[in-house]
């Protein structure tokens, strides 16, 4: 099932989410619902407080040429374990801030810890556009934009435009 993404500005993504405790059916359904909505959206990553669910769960797929294996991954109390000093820039968004991009600084490389959906202990070195992605969505869990990267004045412009829009979504 489908969830519906909060958007920015919004309380609940500012807000440490809540490592979870055993893997559960409910999580299990909440990570299929989420992957559902991220492929929907689409995009290539999305965190449970997106949903506004204020749990340490995330799932991420940066497989973008339809031609590869698409590559569901699902998180649970995922944690960088150890970073590159090499550092890339990428041009991110958010789907909690349609249509806002802006360039940010992330180590390269990031080793991850998580537990998958069968409450297995995984660990993986990510690159490239895995690396960025999984690093926003931990972000997320954090109650961190990709925005809180950006200078005040470049901060507060995206988050004016985004009041500006949910007024004009709310209206009917
Ligand atoms: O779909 C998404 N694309 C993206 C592009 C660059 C850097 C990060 C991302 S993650 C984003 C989906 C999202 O908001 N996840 O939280
Ligand atoms: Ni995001």
């Amino acid at each position: 099932m489908k969830r519906n993404i909060i958007l920015h500005p919004d309380p609940r993504l500012k807000k440490v989410a809540e490592p979870v405790e055993d893997i559960s059916d409910a999580l299990r359904t909440l990570a299929d619902d989420m992957l559902e909505t991220m492929y929907d959206a689409p995009g290539i990553g999305l965190a449970a407080p997106q949903v506004g669910v204020l749990q340490r769960v995330v799932v991420a797929d940066c497989i973008k040429d339809p031609d590869d294996t698409p590559r569901p991954l699902v998180m649970f109390n995922p944690e960088v374990i150890s970073s590159s000093d090499e550092t890339r820039v990428y041009e991110e968004g958010c789907l909690s801030i349609p249509e806002q991009f802006a360039d940010v600084t992330r180590p390269s490389e990031v080793e991850v810890r998580w537990m998958d959906r069968d409450g297995v202990e995984q660990t993986e070195v990510f690159t490239d556009l895995w690396a960025t992605c999984v690093q926003h969505e931990i972000d997320h869990l954090d109650g961190k934009l990709f925005i809180d990267y950006l200078k005040p004045l470049k901060r507060q412009i995206i988050t004016r435009k985004m009041v500006k829009l949910k007024r004009e979504l709310a209206r009917p």
